[in-house]
């Protein structure tokens, strides 16, 4: 697909949730994965990226999802809903497992992640999950974009402040406020998603070179 006039996105289709190893992990098609607390606005966003309130299930209720679910865009590439880690009112036991999944997923499972979204809260700041996930896709060497979603929830006035303060603690990392709710940052964010398809098509093109 050409993308010359920034990337639309006309179709998205909730494909499947899974819980453990899955053969979708296979597929080749490039996939986008969504990580961050629950409650930060994992659905919402991906909902605002694609157009389409319902496609995520959004909750007020934090914590419920438990799978990894994908979803179809533009029938090229999925965008993957992570569950949420770091919620305080699981049971420990159960918050460590899926902490372990998410990261199997992220750094074990082979599957041809192309570029990690981590949202954070922009209101709230980054919280010391966010920077042990941002220090780990540092040290795997994984694409990864910082969202700082809920920017609405900023007085105005705060924000430059508030940007300045989440830079300082993120480092010299994609940053990217955004507002599922008011649609803000949905551009910043295509771009950077168009960006890492086309950076895989070069480096597949370049590997054609050699032969
Ligand atoms: N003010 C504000 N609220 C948001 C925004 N995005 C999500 N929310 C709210 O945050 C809550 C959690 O959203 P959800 O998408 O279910 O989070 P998830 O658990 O990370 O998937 C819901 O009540 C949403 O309405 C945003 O940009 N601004
Ligand atoms: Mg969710």
């Amino acid at each position: 697909m050409c993308y010359d006039e920034g990337m639309k996105i006309d179709s998205a289709t909730f494909v499947k949730g899974i819980r453990g190893t899955d053969p979708i992990l296979g597929d080749p098609k490039l996939e986008f994965a969504f990580v961050g607390r629950s409650n930060v606005g994992k659905s919402s966003v991906i909902n605002a990226l694609v157009n389409h309130k319902g496609l995520a299930k959004s909750s007020s209720s934090p914590g419920k999802t438990k799978e990894i679910n994908f979803f179809l865009i533009n029938k090229e590439f999925y965008f993957v809903d992570l569950p949420g880690y770091g919620y305080a009112r699981a049971p420990d036991g159960d918050k460590e497992k899926l902490v372990k999944y998410i990261m199997w997923y992220l750094f074990e499972s082979d599957a041809p992640i192309s570029l990690v979204l981590v949202l954070i809260d922009a209101y709230i700041g980054p919280t010391e999950r966010d920077t042990e996930m941002i220090k780990a896709l540092t040290e795997g060497n994984i694409p990864f974009i910082v969202i700082g979603n809920k920017f609405d929830r900023i007085n105005k006035t705060a924000r430059p402040k508030q940007l300045k303060e989440i830079m300082e603690v993120i480092g010299k990392v994609p940053f990217i406020p955004f507002s599922a709710e008011k649609k803000e940052g949905i551009p910043e964010v295509l771009k950077k998603i168009e960006e890492a398809i086309q950076t895989r098509s070069g480096n597949v093109f370049q590997e054609g070179m050699h032969l």
